[in-house]
C-alpha cells in the first residue's frame, strides 16, 4: 500500500510516527497532556480517580502501539491463528497488569508519584471488568496472558455485556444483588471499531430450492436482523512487544431496523425490536455449573458465534486460500459448550453461502473446532429445546438433524443393532419437548475434546463421553491441566514476595518459565531466608486485616491462622460442611478450661463468593455463614480463638489482596465434583497451603508439592457411587460429632432456625448427595492437623517455601503451550519493535 504514496509523504509518516521514548519526563507529559485535552479537567482540580483515567489512558496509548505493531505484521505474515471463544473473560483490573507487562510500572510509578498522587490508590481507582462467573472465565483471562507472553497469533472472542457479574452486599446476613454497570465511566481499555458492522438474523424460515445440477439448495430468509458492532480490547504479553486482542461484539438495532414492523406502519412496535436488538449483549447470566435455558442467552450465543465465524472467514477470504487450507490458518477452540453453534454456522456458510459439499464442509469443519469441557455436573450440561431453537434458527435446526443423521448412520455401521446406544449418542434427546444436547455436537464436531484436570479428564472418558470413546477411539480426548498466570497471581498480587523470589534467584526469568521456581528448594534450611518469606506472609496478612476490617467491620488479629474459602457458592464446593466444622470449633472451644484454651490455635475463617441469584439453597450458606459470624465474633468466651467473616463482592481485585495473605485455603469439593480449580493454584504459588479432597487439580498438586505438604481427606472419586447407594439404601446414620452441630443450629445458637431448614434437609439421610456427613470426620481431622502443623512456625515456613518452590507445573503458560502443540498446531510469531507508534 505505501508505494501508492508519494515518496515525501511516506517520509513524513514514518518521521512522525516514531514511537514515544519511555523516559519519566515523557510519560509524564503524556498523562499531563491528556489531563487538560481528552479530560478537560485542570490540573490542581484532580481526585484520584480523575488522575487514574489519564494515567490509563497514557497507558492506553502505548498499548495501541504494540497492538497496532503486533496486528500489522501477522497481518502480513498471516501465521495460523489460535481463535478462543468464550462467553466470558474475567480480566478484572487492567492498569497495573498492562504497565507490569509492558516494563513500564517502574517509570509510571515515579512519574505519577511526582506528579502529586499515590500510585497504590491510583490503580486502586479503577473498576474491574467482570465479565465472568468464575473459573472458567478467569481460566480464558490467564490464558490470554500467556498466549500473548509466548507470542502465539491468537484472539478471543466474546461479549461486551453492559453489565458484568452482579455486585454483591450483605444486607442482614442475606445476600442481595445489583447491577454492575461497569461502563458508567468510559472505558479506557477498548477500542470502539464501529467501523466493523455485521448483520446478525434470526428466526423466519428456510426455502429450498433445486439449482441446476439438481442439488437441493436451502435459503434462510430470516425475519429480524441485528447489527454486531467490535470493540477490541489489547491484551500486552509480558515482556514482549506482542500484544493480542480480545474482540467483544455490542448488538446495535441495525440501521433499517425492522422492516416488517416498519412497513406495517407499527411505528412503536419497530422501535420496540430496536430496544430488543440492544438486549442481547445487556447481561451476562450470573450462574455458573448450571444451565438456565433462557431463550435470550440462546440468542447471545449465535449472535456471537455468527459475528465471530464471519470476522474469522473475512480474515481468511483475504489470503485467497483454498477452502480446504481453512484448517490449516485457522484454529477454533471452544471454551464449554457455550460457543457450539459456531460448528453449526460454519458449516453452514460453507453449504449454503460458498456452495461446498457437505463432506467437503463437514471435514473443514471437523478440522478446525476443538472443544473443552469444564464440568461434569448434570445440571451444567447445556441443552435447547427444539421448539424454541427452531423458532429462533430454523435452518440451524436442520443442519444439527443432518450433522446427527451422518453421525447415527455412522455409528450403526460400527455397532449395529444396539437402539440404546443410538438413544444415548444421539444429539437430540428424545424428551418431551425434544432437546438439542450441545456437549454431543461439540464432541462430534471436534477434532480433540478436553478436559482440564488429570482425575477430570479421566471422568469424562469413562461417564458422559464413554460411548464417544468407545467409537472414536482414545486418541480424541485429551487432557489440557489448567494454569494460571504468574503474571497476574504474584508478580502483580505479591510484589514483595516477586521481588524476594528475583533477588534469591539472581534474575526475574522466573515469570517466563515458571519451573525455575524449583531453585528456591536450596534455600529452605536458610533461617534468614525464611524469616524474610514469613515477613512477607505477614505483610500480606496485614493487608487483607485492613479490608476486613473495612468491609465486614471486624477485627482480626493478623496473628492468627487465616483460613479462606473464596469461591462461588455451590453446594458440591461444600462451604456448607467448612461452616458446620467452623460451628463445631466453636462448640469445642466453649467447652473448654481456660488452661485447654491456651493451647488452642487462633483460627480467622475467611469466606467469600457469590451465589447464583436464584440458587436458593447457596443463598441460605451465605445467611447461615453470617448468622454464625454475628455469635462467633462477640462471643467474649471465644475471643481471638476463633472469627468469621464472609467478605462481600468476591471479584477478581479482591482475589488479589486475600490470594497473598492466606495460610490455609479450602478446596473441599465432593471428590469428582470439581472439574479442577484454579485458585488452589494461585494460594499454593503464593505460600499458602490447601487443606482439600483428592479432587480437580488438587490430585496434581499433591504430585508436585509432596504429600507432606497438602492435607488431604475424604473419600475418593470411585467410592462416591457406593457412599451414595449406601446411605440411600442402608440407612448409614449421621456422623455423631455432625448431629451434634446440627442439633446446636436446631436449638437455635445461631438466629431462628426455621430460616436454616431447609439447608438442614439436605443433610437427611439418603438424600446427602455431596456426601458431608460421610467426609465429616476426616475433615474435622484434616482441620485439627492444619492447627497442629501451624504451631511449629519453622516447620510450617518450610512447607511454605516447597510449596511455591514445586508450582512450576501450573502456570498457564505450560497449558497453552500443550494446547498450541497438541490441539491447535500454531507457531509462536515474535513480532518485531519497528519503533512506530
Ligand atoms: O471451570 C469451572 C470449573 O467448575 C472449575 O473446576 C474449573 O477449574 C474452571 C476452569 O476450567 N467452571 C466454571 O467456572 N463454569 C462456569 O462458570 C459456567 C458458567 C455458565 C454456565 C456453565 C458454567 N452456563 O451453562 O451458563
Amino acid at each position: 500500500e505505501k508505494a501508492k504514496w508519494p515518496k515525501e509523504t511516506v517520509e513524513l509518516w514514518e518521521r512522525l510516527s516514531k514511537k514515544e521514548a519511555n523516559d519519566v519526563e515523557t510519560v509524564q507529559k503524556s498523562i499531563v497532556h491528556h489531563v487538560t485535552t481528552t479530560l478537560a479537567r485542570a490540573a490542581y482540580n484532580m481526585d484520584n480517580f480523575s488522575a487514574y483515567q489519564a494515567v490509563a489512558l497514557s497507558t492506553r496509548d502505548r498499548l495501541i502501539s504494540r497492538w497496532n505493531e503486533t496486528q500489522g505484521q501477522l497481518s502480513k505474515a498471516d501465521p495460523k491463528r489460535v481463535y478462543y471463544l468464550s462467553l466470558e473473560f474475567l480480566l478484572g483490573r487492567s492498569m497495573d497488569n498492562a504497565l507490569l507487562n509492558m516494563g513500564l510500572k517502574g517509570t509510571y510509578g515515579k512519574g505519577v508519584e511526582q506528579l502529586g498522587f499515590n500510585m497504590e490508590d491510583v490503580i486502586e481507582s479503577e473498576v474491574d471488568a467482570a465479565l465472568g462467573n468464575g473459573g472458567l472465565g478467569r481460566l480464558a483471562a490467564c490464558y490470554m496472558d500467556s498466549l500473548a507472553t509466548l507470542d502465539y497469533p491468537a484472539w478471543g472472542y466474546g461479549l461486551r455485556y453492559n453489565y458484568g457479574i452482579f455486585q454483591q452486599r450483605i444486607v442482614d446476613g442475606y445476600q442481595t444483588e445489583y447491577p454492575d454497570y461497569w461502563l458508567n465511566f468510559d472505558n479506557p481499555w477498548e477500542l470502539p471499531r464501529l467501523d466493523i458492522s455485521i448483520q446478525i438474523s434470526f428466526g423466519g424460515h428456510v426455502q429450498s430450492i433445486q439449482d441446476e445440477y439438481g442439488v437441493t439448495r436451502h435459503n434462510w430468509i430470516p425475519a429480524q436482523s441485528v447489527q454486531a458492532i467490535a470493540y477490541d480490547v489489547p491484551i500486552p504479553g509480558y515482556d514482549t512487544e506482542n500484544c493480542n486482542n480480545i474482540r467483544l461484539w455490542r448488538s446495535k438495532p441495525t440501521k433499517t431496523f425492522d422492516l416488517t414492523s416498519f412497513n406495517e406502519g407499527n411505528y412503536e412496535k419497530s422501535v420496540e425490536d430496536a430496544t430488543n436488538a440492544e438486549k442481547i449483549t445487556s447481561v451476562l447470566y450470573p450462574n455458573d455449573n448450571t444451565m438456565a435455558g433462557k431463550e435470550l442467552r440462546l440468542k447471545q450465543q449465535y449472535f456471537w458465534t455468527a459475528a465471530s465465524l464471519h470476522d474469522i472467514v473475512r480474515r481468511f477470504k483475504k489470503s485467497r486460500r483454498e477452502w480446504s487450507d481453512f484448517p490449516d490458518q485457522v484454529a477454533i477452540q471452544l471454551n464449554d459448550t457455550h460457543p457450539t453453534l459456531a460448528i453449526v454456522e460454519l458449516q453452514r456458510l460453507l453449504v449454503d453461502e460458498e456452495m461446498l459439499s457437505w463432506d467437503d464442509a463437514w471435514e473443514i469443519v471437523t478440522k478446525t473446532f476443538a472443544f473443552t469441557n469444564h464440568t461434569v455436573l448434570p445440571e451444567a450440561m447445556e441443552k435447547w429445546s427444539v421448539p424454541m431453537f427452531e423458532y429462533l434458527l430454523p435452518r440451524h435446526l436442520q443442519i444439527i438433524f443432518d450433522i446427527n443423521l451422518f453421525f447415527l448412520q455412522k455409528v450403526e455401521k460400527k455397532f449395529p443393532n444396539d437402539r440404546g446406544l443410538l438413544n444415548r449418542m444421539s444429539i437430540i434427546e428424545e424428551a418431551q419437548p425434544q432437546q438439542i444436547r450441545m456437549a454431543h455436537l461439540a464432541v462430534v464436531g471436534s477434532h480433540k475434546v478436553n478436559g482440564v484436570a488429570a482425575l477430570h479428564s479421566n471422568l469424562i472418558k469413562t461417564t458422559i463421553f464413554k460411548d464417544f470413546v468407545d467409537y472414536y477411539g482414545e486418541d480424541k480426548f485429551v487432557n489440557k491441566t489448567n494454569g494460571i498466570t504468574p503474571r497476574r497471581w504474584l508478580h502483580q498480587a505479591n510484589p514483595k514476595l516477586s521481588k524476594l523470589i528475583s533477588d534469591t534467584l539472581g534474575s526475574d526469568k522466573w515469570l517466563k518459565d515458571l519451573s525455575l521456581l524449583k531453585k528456591l528448594t536450596t534455600k529452605i534450611d536458610n533461617a534468614e531466608f525464611r524469616k524474610s518469606w514469613m515477613a512477607i506472609k505477614r505483610h500480606n496478612k496485614v493487608r487483607l486485616a485492613e479490608l476486613i476490617k473495612i468491609r465486614c467491620n471486624v477485627e482480626v488479629s493478623p496473628d492468627a491462622l487465616f483460613d479462606v474459602q473464596v469461591k462461588r457458592i455451590h453446594e458440591y464446593k461444600r462451604q456448607f460442611m467448612n461452616i458446620l466444622a467452623v460451628i463445631h470449633r466453636y462448640r469445642t472451644i466453649k467447652s473448654m478450661t481456660a488452661s485447654q484454651k491456651a493451647s488452642v490455635q487462633p483460627r480467622v475463617v475467611i469466606f467469600g463468593g457469590k451465589a447464583a441469584p436464584g440458587y436458593y439453597i447457596a443463598k441460605l450458606v451465605i445467611k447461615l455463614i453470617n448468622s454464625v459470624a454475628a455469635v462467633v465474633n462477640q462471643d467474649p468466651a471465644v475471643g481471638d480463638l476463633l472469627k468469621v467473616v464472609f467478605i462481600p463482592d468476591y471479584n477478581v481485585s479482591v482475589a488479589e489482596v486475600i490470594v497473598p495473605a492466606s495460610d490455609i485455603s479450602q478446596h473441599i469439593s465432593t471428590a469428582g465434583t470439581e472439574a479442577s480449580g484454579t485458585s488452589n493454584m494461585k494460594f499454593v504459588l503464593n505460600g499458602g497451603l490447601i487443606i482439600g479432597t483428592m479432587d480437580g487439580a488438587n490430585i496434581e498438586i499433591l504430585e508436585e508439592i509432596g504429600e507432606e505438604n497438602i492435607f488431604i481427606f475424604g473419600c475418593l472419586a470411585h467410592e462416591v457411587e457406593d457412599l451414595r447407594h449406601a446411605q440411600r439404601y442402608r440407612g448409614v446414620p449421621m456422623d455423631p460429632a455432625l448431629q451434634g452441630v446440627i442439633s446446636a443450629i436446631e436449638k437455635g445458637v445461631f438466629e431462628d432456625p426455621k430460616i436454616f431448614q431447609p439447608l438442614i434437609s439436605t443433610l437427611t439421610v439418603g438424600k446427602d448427595f455431596y456426601l458431608i456427613s460421610a467426609d465429616f470426620a476426616s475433615y474435622i481431622a484434616a482441620n485439627q492437623a492444619v492447627d497442629t502443623a501451624y504451631k511449629n512456625q519453622e516447620e510450617w515456613s518450610k512447607k511454605s517455601i516447597r510449596c511455591t518452590a514445586n508450582m512450576g507445573k501450573f502456570s498457564s503458560d505450560r497449558s497453552v503451550k500443550e494446547y498450541a502443540d497438541d490441539i491447535w498446531g500454531i507457531k509462536s510469531y515474535p513480532i518485531v519493535d519497528e519503533g512506530h507508534m
